[in-house]
């Protein structure tokens, strides 16, 4: 018998994959593989059969490293490890229900869902991330870079349409307008300098 998660169920995934031997888990609470980096999702596959147990990842290859604790845009690390997440972009702009509040809001920049700050600057993503040859994850044209302003002229039924297989929907056509209006008003303040 086997059940597969991603991302998708109450496991501790960064744990068991350290457990599992696959990398540490970074001060940016991400699970490292230290011939990967961290741009990588983890999934998990619980099962009753009897399988060759590796050993855990016990090194933490971070070192006097804090170049993700610095970067965070809304400093949302309280302390190494820890993550405050009601202050972490990637919630703001993907988990959170209503307005953003305005004192995280500027900080959010350009962000417009998620957020890899903390990860654009871990040097072990720096030296050995690579982009992903699975086609798989090709995103499709038109999707990678979207124009602020589709998102006030989608209504629900044409958001559905374009977004609705996507990760998008998670916040739904109101959220990604929020976010959309929290960028431009953001991209604004930057070119008025
Ligand atoms: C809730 C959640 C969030 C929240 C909170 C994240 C947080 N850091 O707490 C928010 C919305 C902010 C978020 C953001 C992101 N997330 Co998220 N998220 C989750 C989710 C659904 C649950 C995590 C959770 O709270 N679990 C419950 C607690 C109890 O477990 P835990 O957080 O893993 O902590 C345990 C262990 O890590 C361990 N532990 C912690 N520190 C240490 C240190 C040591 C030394 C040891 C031994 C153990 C240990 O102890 C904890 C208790 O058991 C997981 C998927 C999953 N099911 O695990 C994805 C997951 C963690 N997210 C993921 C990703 C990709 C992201 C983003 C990069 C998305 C983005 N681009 O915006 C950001 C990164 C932000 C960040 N710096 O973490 C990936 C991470 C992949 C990886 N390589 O690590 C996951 C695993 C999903 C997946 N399957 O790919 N996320
Ligand atoms: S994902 Fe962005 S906002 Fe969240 S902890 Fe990392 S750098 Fe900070
Ligand atoms: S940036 Fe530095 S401290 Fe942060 S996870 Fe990467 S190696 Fe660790």
């Amino acid at each position: 018998m086997a059940r597969p998660y991603v991302d998708a169920g109450p496991v501790p995934e960064r744990e068991l994959a350290q457990r599992a031997g696959v990398g540490w888990i970074g001060k940016n609470t991400m699970l490292i593989d230290p011939r990967r980096g961290s741009f990588t999702f983890i999934g998990s596959v619980l099962t009753n059969v009897d399988l060759a147990v590796d050993p855990p990842f016990e090194a933490d290859r971070c070192g006097s490293c804090t170049r993700c604790l610095e970067a965070c845009p809304t400093d949302a690390f309280p302390a190494p490890r820890v993550l405050d997440a009601t202050r972490c972009i990637s919630y703001l702009t993907i988990e959170h229900r209503g307005k953003v509040p305005s004192e995280l809001a500027p900080k959010m920049g350009d962000w417009l869902f998620g957020c890899d700050v903390c990860q654009d600057v871990c040097p072990w993503n720096e030296k050995f991330a690579h982009p992903t040859s699975d086609r798989w994850w090709e995103v499709g044209s038109g999707r990678a870079w979207v124009a602020l302003d589709e998102f006030e002229r989608l209504d629900a039924a044409g958001f559905g349409r374009r977004y609705g297989e996507t990760a998008f929907s998670r916040p739904g056509l109101g959220g990604m307008q929020r976010n959309a209006a929290i960028v431009r008003r953001n991209l604004e303040t930057v070119s008025d300098g």
